[in-house]
């Protein structure tokens, strides 16, 4: 099922032409009008001429999350105050926040994206869809909110927290699609399972449009076995507008509106473009932005691209599921290790949970991780030997798959904290 087959099926070159035309014109009137851009360009000794095809975009300068963060609050906009008709903040970590502004029109594609990706996932007017990612500040809720309401499904903006109530309402309004973080969906499964609620015997639960945070494909398997829920990998970020784009029902990866954004892979270190296949770190540049544009916007997420054709009939490029952020990416004793690799090992091994802990300290020179995992309700044991055993195994398996020597710490079910909005399960208390 398609939302718009004429933009979502149009043969590669005709596409790659249209996205070269939008760069160019988007290129000109940056140049001439922002002042910002006019002066990056300039210091770069690029000029809108240098721009003869597509190609030629690895010319133009990057933009750095830093760029929002000096020019904060408005200096970055290119739209007046009364052409601007939303606000989104992004707290982020460190510093000052990002703002992102919206026109209509910006609202507009970003609604577009969302009905296009949640139709491709086969939600619609038959559905009633929970979105359950935040509102207010944060992107999610009302992204998903507009996009769910452009198809036509009934939506209920549940928002995050009030567990137990999401569940009643999930069973009593027959909620058949969810939009959420996957791990608030996997506290949502245990949180039914105390209440005597079996999402699948006793709701009409199906689908899930999961993202915000990295997860894994064990993740997805335990999160579909446990809840009998199909999932989708949702992904975007505030900068680009919000929350955006899904995989299809193939689900071999997320399809990028080629006529809404134009992807790139780099080496995070060179700053080279990578071929088409090649892991690297994400740069975006948003064709049809207007109160913020955004052109070779580093994200710093790891994935890589595959501009083939997907069965599904669409043509837009597709982004390999996120495996982490290039800062992210835990270095213990020497060793490169992203958390969602973690997870994807953990959840391999049937008897342990979806919740984990990371914690990493510094012993004199030695990085020391530890690795906090629930195990199952069913394979919890009051034996001291198997326990220990089933510790051992953990080890290994890390060991194995990622060359990491972490000592394992099992806890019991309920133990670890829970996420409603994006999980923050690595500590790292070394200091650099
Ligand atoms: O998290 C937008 C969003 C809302 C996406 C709801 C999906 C669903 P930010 O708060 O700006 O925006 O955070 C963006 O979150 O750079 C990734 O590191 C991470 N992220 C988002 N989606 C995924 C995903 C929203 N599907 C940052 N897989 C991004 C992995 C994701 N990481």
């Amino acid at each position: 099922m398609f939302w718009n087959t004429k933009i979502e099926c149009m043969p590669s070159e005709e596409l790659r032409s249209l996205q070269y035309r939008e760069l160019k014109s988007l290129v000109n009137n940056l140049y001439s009008f922002n002042k910002f851009y006019h002066d990056r360009m300039k210091a770069e000794n690029v000029h809108p001429d240098d721009i003869a095809c597509l190609a030629d975009i690895s010319k133009l300068p990057f933009m750095y999350k830093q760029d929002l963060r000096d020019n904060y609050p408005t200096n970055m906009f290119t739209a007046s105050n009364s052409e601007v008709v939303r606000y989104h903040v992004s707290s982020g970590t460190t510093g000052k926040p990002t703002l992102v502004g919206y026109t209509r029109n910006d609202l507009g594609y970003w609604t577009e994206a969302l009905a296009r990706s949640l139709t491709s996932v086969g939600i619609g007017s038959d559905d009633t869809m929970q979105v359950s990612y935040g509102y207010g500040l944060f992107t999610g809720g009302l992204g998903l909110h507009y996009g769910a309401e452009k198809v036509g499904a009934t939506v209920l903006p549940a928002g995050t927290g009030s567990t137990e109530r999401q569940i009643e309402l999930i069973k009593d309004l027959g909620v058949t699609a969810i939009a959420c973080t996957p791990s608030y969906l996997v506290h949502i499964g245990d949180v039914a399972k105390k209440m005597g609620i079996d999402i699948r015997r006793d709701t009409k639960l199906r689908k899930a449009v999961l993202g915000a945070e990295p997860w894994s494909d064990n993740m997805r398997k335990h999160i579909e076995e446990t809840m009998g829920v199909r999932a989708y990998d949702i992904y975007g970020t505030s900068e680009m507008a919000g929350p955006m784009f899904t995989e299809c029902e193939e689900r071999n990866g997320i399809h990028m509106a080629g006529d809404i954004v134009y992807c790139e892979i780099i080496d995070p270190d060179s700053g080279e473009v990578l071929e088409e296949g090649q892991k690297g770190e994400l740069v975006v540049t948003m064709l049809k932005k207007e109160a913020m544009p955004m052109i070779r916007y580093r994200i710093k997420d790891i994935t890589s691209i595959d501009n083939e054709e997907c069965p599904c009939g669409r043509t837009s490029p597709r982004i390999s599921r996120i495996s982490g952020r290039s800062d992210d990416m835990l270095i213990i004793r020497g060793i490169n290790v992203f958390p969602s690799q973690i997870e994807y090992t953990l959840l391999r091994i049937p008897q342990l949970a979806g919740h984990y802990m990371i914690i990493v300290t510094r012993e004199g020179a030695l990085d020391r991780m530890v690795i906090q995992v629930e195990i199952k309700e069913e394979a919890f044991s009051d034996k001291i030997e198997d326990m220990n055993k089933l510790r051992a195994y953990v080890e290994a398996e890390l060991k194995k798959y990622l060359n990491i020597a972490a000592e394992v710490e099992l806890k019991a079910p309920g133990e670890l904290p829970r996420f409603e909005s994006k999980a923050k399960r690595v500590i790292d208390k070394r200091v650099f």
